[in-house]
């Protein structure tokens, strides 16, 4: 018997599931259904297949144990902000930092792209749980794919398969439906290519009925659709209305040397770190002291007020969708260990003993490999073209359950108490190594004002700050305004509020030289934090909040100056006055919105500057 004859026959017999998938499948065409039952046996299969249709390329079983690579089409590399939708039957739902379509003529486009989009292909019923299985925080959704790599990736991402449907099948949730189709249907004549997809995008949701449709594009955020589709934007709507918050925030949890475990969150824009920063490992004087680091998450995490008023928060996913370029053993030696086997790798450099590389990896580049576009690479190349080896964004989709410091309550099905909320940005002025809010409203101002200074020119100037809200400008549902508002409301919810701190690893001096080494040394700014937030350790005030003096700070195995550490954390008045005037052209853009309060700190910001 083959497998296809075998996974036809339905793995659920909820009727609004069979019905919808009948619907879609009239609509999309496909030459056959799929459905996934999540086995390891299914999951070698479908990788059999794509290594045979030249989509998957096997890495060498010794150096890369169960790992598989992949090149994508160079069309389709990234996430497409500009083809994203928010389609709310109101545009004012939307807010003006999200696309906005109206929803029935997004329908109606939408129903002209599907239209036979299948054809020639199968269709996988791909179902998936946001956080795990049959935990009062998790949420289900069902993916309707013709991706096979979308299904294999979606296995390391999310919970999927039989104990799925058979969730689905209580029908004590509502399910999230999710249409995605790499838009290249294969009519009479046309031959597949390795990565399908289309010149022509949308990523579309409806946060009024709870649906995702992605069209054109088998990459990432825009095909994975339970992580930022679902798991925040749509997420994002979910929890608004039931009282809870879903962050595009990692998740740790700091040991002392007591045994005591404190959790923080933290959300930082792209390019500051943050699955280093999920996964760090303290330094060795602090390890000799009993400190230990634990990872619970690195990209997202759902927090929910307990029975009792206490923030308790899970990591949805399943797996790391990690960028690549500038993961080590040096910048996050638990990242490489959890990427060693069983993971899949897009956009990365083949080299020829059938291993991955990318830039960052290793001091010395090899001699020669095949670069993401499937083109000899070697380092006189690099130099004299600037090629890279590995596209900027990279990356590796690797099982969460293989980091070393995955921690042990990391699938609690009631998740783990969230001590303290971390925000950060890349600022090479104004901003301290670390502050602590006043209070929770001081803290949510902290957030909405948040942003990084950009690396690439790419779409402005080197320099400028750019705003990013809580890291969610991208992937905020619903109106930016209403999402602060939320934020404020959540708190007189709560009989414990988390502490809220501003950390800046970026800060350089007048030589353009970071002065903070950052990565391990992190630890040090941790160890205020958590101690902050267990009432064990000073401060001093300032007019932008409560910051750690040079004593307040464990420098046991680290050289490092009061004079440097005042530098890091000097408050420099008129680089402040020029950012509160930037706060300014931020909260314009969303005024009819912006809840008062954030207008209050403003001001009261600005009186305490004097
Ligand atoms: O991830 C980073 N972190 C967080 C680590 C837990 N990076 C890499 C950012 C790019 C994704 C950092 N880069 C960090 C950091 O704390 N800090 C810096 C800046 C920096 C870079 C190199 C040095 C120092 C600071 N090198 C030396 O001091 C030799
Ligand atoms: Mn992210």
């Amino acid at each position: 018997m083959s497998i296809q004859s075998d996974s036809s026959v339905p793995l659920s017999s909820n009727k609004h599931l069979l019905q919808w998938v009948k619907k879609m499948a009239d609509i999309c065409q496909p030459k056959s259904i799929h459905w996934v039952d999540g086995s390891q046996s299914e999951y070698d299969t479908l990788c059999a297949q794509m290594v045979q249709s030249g989509t998957f390329t096997k890495l060498n079983e010794k150096l890369w144990p169960g790992c598989f690579y992949a090149k994508s089409d160079p069309n389709d590399v990234a996430r497409v902000e500009d083809r994203t939708f928010i389609c709310s039957l109101s545009k004012e739902a939307a807010g003006p930092t999200n696309n906005w379509v109206d929803p029935f003529d997004m329908r109606r486009k939408l129903k002209g792209l599907f239209d036979g989009v299948m054809h020639g292909r199968t269709m996988y019923v791909l179902p998936f749980s946001m956080g795990p299985v049959g935990s009062p925080m998790s949420e289900i959704g069902v993916q309707l794919t013709d991706s096979p790599y979308v299904v294999v990736n979606m296995r390391i991402m999310a919970r999927i398969g039989i104990s799925v449907f058979k969730e689905i099948d209580k029908q004590e949730k509502r399910v999230v439906p999710c249409m995605h189709t790499v838009g290249m249907p294969l009519n009479a004549g046309v031959k597949d290519v390795p990565w399908p997809c289309n010149a022509e995008k949308y990523i579309v949701h409806f946060p009024d009925s709870r649906e995702i449709w992605s069209y054109g594009s088998g990459y990432g955020g825009n095909a994975l659709l339970g992580k930022k589709c679902f798991a925040l934007r749509i997420a994002s709507n979910l929890a608004r209305d039931a009282g809870w918050m879903a962050e595009h925030m990692l998740i740790l949890g700091v040991e002392d040397p007591n045994g005591e475990k404190t959790y923080v969150a933290a959300a930082f824009p792209s390019a500051c770190g943050k699955t280093n920063f999920a996964m760090m490992i303290p330094p060795d004087s602090f390890i000799q002291k009993g400190w230990k680091i634990w990872t619970v998450g690195d990209d997202i995490a759902w927090i929910k007020p307990d029975s009792e008023g206490r923030l308790h928060a899970i990591n949805p996913e399943a797996g790391f969708f990690g960028v690549a370029p500038g993961t080590s053993v040096k910048t996050n030696p638990n990242a490489m260990a959890s990427l060693a086997k069983n993971t899949i790798f897009t956009n990365v450099a083949l080299t020829p003993e059938g291993g991955v590389w990318w830039e960052g990896m290793t001091d010395e580049p090899p001699a020669q490999c095949l670069d993401w576009r499937g083109q000899t690479w070697t380092p006189q190349i690099a130099k004299e073209t600037g090629a890279k080896a590995a596209h900027p964004n990279a990356r590796f989709t690797a099982p969460a359950s293989q980091c070393p410091t995955i921690d042990p309550r990391w699938e609690d099905p009631n998740g783990v108490p969230i001590s303290a909320i971390i925000f950060g940005g890349r600022r090479a002025t104004t901003m301290p190594l670390v502050y602590q809010a006043f209070n929770w409203t001081s803290g949510v101002y902290t957030g909405a004002t948040m942003g990084s200074e950009m690396t690439a020119a790419a779409a402005g100037t080197i320099g400028k700050v750019r705003r990013d809200p809580m890291a969610m400008l991208p992937f905020c549902g619903y109106h930016m305004g209403d999402y602060f508002r939320h934020w404020i409301v959540m708190q007189k919810r709560l009989t414990e509020t988390p502490r809220i701190f501003h950390v800046n690893w970026f800060r350089k001096d007048d030589h353009g030289k970071f002065i903070w080494p950052g990565f391990r040394e992190n630890m040090r700014v941790l160890k205020w934090i958590v101690d902050r937030s267990r009432g064990r350790a000073l401060g001093r005030e300032t007019p932008i909040g409560w910051i750690p003096r040079y004593e307040d700070i464990e420098w046991d195995g680290m050289d490092f100056s009061k004079d440097s550490f005042d530098q890091l954390q000097s408050f420099d008045k008129a680089a402040w006055r020029r950012e509160v005037m930037d706060h300014e052209e931020l909260f314009l853009d969303i005024h009819d919105r912006l809840p008062k309060e954030l207008i209050y700190e403003r001001e009261l910001l600005i009186c305490r500057m004097g």
